[in-house]
């Protein structure tokens, strides 16, 4: 490949008219912003521990209230990217959230599509759009873009949950803003049962709904069944995994992350395809290792791992218990980009 020539090459002078008229040479920065072959992510592969997490959280909580805090979360920021930049990946942003029985976190609606796993706590729930959803461990629940939500809690103790957001795509696009709202009224129950089993679809006087988001709430318990169902029949080194869609299309929950689950059965060892986005693991229950580039990550139960793309990465469950992971990337954008690729098979573009 063609050495460039560098910036030190040319005149101090010339660099300087350029500069004075904001003007820029592209041959020293080239293979910079289009590295050969591959690129070159700034999204490093980090792991973030409850345990590490959970204390601090919990003090934040003492230490402000929640109309203080508005939303009270520690954000799980890559130092790839600088902590500052609070992102993940490119379009991934995580956050760990803590609502304290009694608190509310008032309405608003946002530009960027939003979702929250949750990790621990009973009683507390995500009004969207004037539906109640109850929030019960494992529970995935969309807060798509501009969609009214708050958040109540009535039960006892602290709930966690792991918020994750496109927020940084959003802000680099210089279209992340939110509006205020009020308290929603004339709430219902999450309508997620219509949903569950049996290969239909709800069709009042034969229509389907319209809506883009027809479902909020993913109970995990459904969707744990499903896994454990589709494990049993599978032979023993196939990938027991599920996505989370929209029941009427099939299309993906969200329009520019991809929500996942997976079961990894006891002893299983499961390489993952070689793809272009970045991803992010969260271990609902159980335990496992993630070998990202070849180094291992140990993952203990609500822990969260983020892997840049275009990496081999491989899942083991050392344990005699299943293990099940949620998984968020960025396959929709990449697909939706025209820059989605697997490289598990060598392709053309690689050489
Ligand atoms: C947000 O609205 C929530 O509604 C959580 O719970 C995290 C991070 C950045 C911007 C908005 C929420 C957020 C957020």
């Amino acid at each position: 490949m063609t050495e460039l020539g560098r910036l030190e090459d040319l005149p101090q002078e010339y660099r300087d008219a350029l500069t004075k008229l904001n003007l820029v040479p592209l041959w020293p920065s080239l293979r910079g912003v289009m590295p050969a072959n591959k690129p070159r992510p700034h999204t490093v592969p980090t792991m973030w521990k409850y345990a590490d997490i959970k204390p601090l959280l919990l003090q934040a909580g003492e230490l402000t209230p929640i109309e203080k805090a508005e939303r009270r979360v520690l954000v799980l920021a890559n130092p790839g990217h600088t902590l500052e930049k609070m992102q993940a990946s490119p379009a991934m942003y995580l956050g760990m959230q803590l609502l304290l029985p009694g608190e509310w976190a008032a309405s608003h609606r946002h530009t960027p599509n939003a979702i929250r796993m949750i990790v621990e706590g009973e009683g507390a729930y995500t009004t969207v759009e004037g539906e109640k959803c109850y929030m019960s461990r494992g529970d995935l629940i969309l807060t798509p873009t501009g969609l009214w939500h708050e958040h109540g809690h009535d039960g006892k103790d602290p709930v966690v949950w792991l918020d994750v957001l496109d927020l940084p795509l959003a802000y680099y696009l210089e279209v992340s803003y939110h509006n205020e709202g009020v308290k929603q009224e004339h709430v219902e129950a999450s309508k997620e049962p219509f949903y569950s089993t049996g290969g239909v679809v709800p069709s009042p006087m034969f229509e389907r709904s319209k809506q883009q988001y027809p479902m909020y709430r993913y109970p995990w318990t459904l969707v744990r069944q499903t896994l454990e169902k589709m494990a049993a029949l599978q032979a023993p080194d196939e990938m027991a995994s599920v996505t989370y869609v929209n029941p009427e299309t099939g299309d993906d929950a969200e329009n520019i992350l991809g929500y996942y689950a997976l079961m990894l059965r006891p002893g299983q060892t499961l390489q993952l395809p070689v793809r272009s986005p970045s991803i992010v693991f969260h271990v609902i229950e159980g335990s496992c290792e993630i070998d990202i580039e070849g180094v291992p990550y140990q993952m203990g139960l609500a822990d969260t791992t983020c892997a840049p793309g275009y990496t081999p990465i491989t899942l083991k469950n050392h344990s005699s218990q299943p293990s099940f992971l949620f998984m968020t990337d960025e396959t929709p954008l990449h697909r939706k980009l025209g820059v989605f690729e697997n490289r598990t098979k060598r392709s053309k573009k690689e050489t």
